[in-house]
């Protein structure tokens, strides 16, 4: 024990987009308070959007866990994913509301379109469990550290979006991701070359349509 992990290794090499993923202007103007509110708006919008597709990517995971996973223990965790993906559901259908907004009516924008597509290219069979896996805790631990960055000393995050950040920024989100991260390296320690190779595209993917998708509503001039 001791030496670095691969999502570690990944994690130092890709430094650079995985700071710009998690410190994007965007989520630093929640943080400071200055955050656009009809950005905020299309942010709940595209989401909800988002969040039918990852659903299905996160399905297609499980149905990976159940065929391919050596340890049993992974189909529950990401059993537990969905379990916080319909809580998840539940309250932007809570926040559109308040806010009138008509979920029915949101037409997806190009960067949610785009990520969409990318899940639903991971959904494919053929695509290994391991590489399926490393993206889901690329994806989840983009907004856990995003959020919990907007709840850390020194914030001035408005009221009225605390609970949002606590949503993902909460030490409990940042525990599952953990496990998503101890599940993925376990996978790429026993993975081939090949895989491992596709696992580290696969997250470097995550986190530009991550970086794509904060830029949608906060471009840069
Ligand atoms: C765009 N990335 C995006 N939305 C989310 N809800 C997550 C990651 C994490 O669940």
């Amino acid at each position: 024990g001791g030496g670095m992990t691969a999502t570690d290794a990944w994690l130092r090499k890709h430094r650079l987009i995985y700071t710009e993923a998690t410190r994007h202007p965007f989520v630093l103007t929640i943080r400071d308070g200055t955050v656009n509110l009809s950005a905020f708006r299309t942010w709940l919008e595209q989401e909800c959007e988002f969040l039918r597709s990852f659903a299905a990517f996160v399905g297609s995971a499980l149905v990976k866990a159940w065929k391919e996973s050596d340890d049993r223990a992974d189909e529950e965790v990401i059993l537990g994913s969905l379990a916080s993906l319909s809580d998840e559901l539940a309250w932007f259908k809570k926040e559109a509301l308040k806010r009138d907004i008509n979920l029915t009516e949101i037409i997806p924008q190009k960067a949610t379109a785009g990520y969409s597509r990318f899940l639903e290219s991971l959904m494919r069979p053929e695509v290994e469990y391991t590489v399926a896996i490393t993206a889901l805790w690329g994806i989840e631990a983009v907004y856990h550290e995003s959020f919990a960055y907007c709840l850390e000393e020194g914030n001035k995050t408005p009221l009225e979006l605390r609970e949002g950040c606590e949503r993902w920024g909460n030490e409990g989100f940042g525990k599952y991701c953990n496990r998503l991260k101890e599940i993925a390296d376990r996978r790429l320690e026993m993975g081939s070359g090949e895989v491992c190779k596709k696992a580290e595209v696969g997250l470097l993917r995550v986190l530009e349509y991550e970086v794509g998708f904060w830029n949608m509503l906060c471009p840069h001039p």
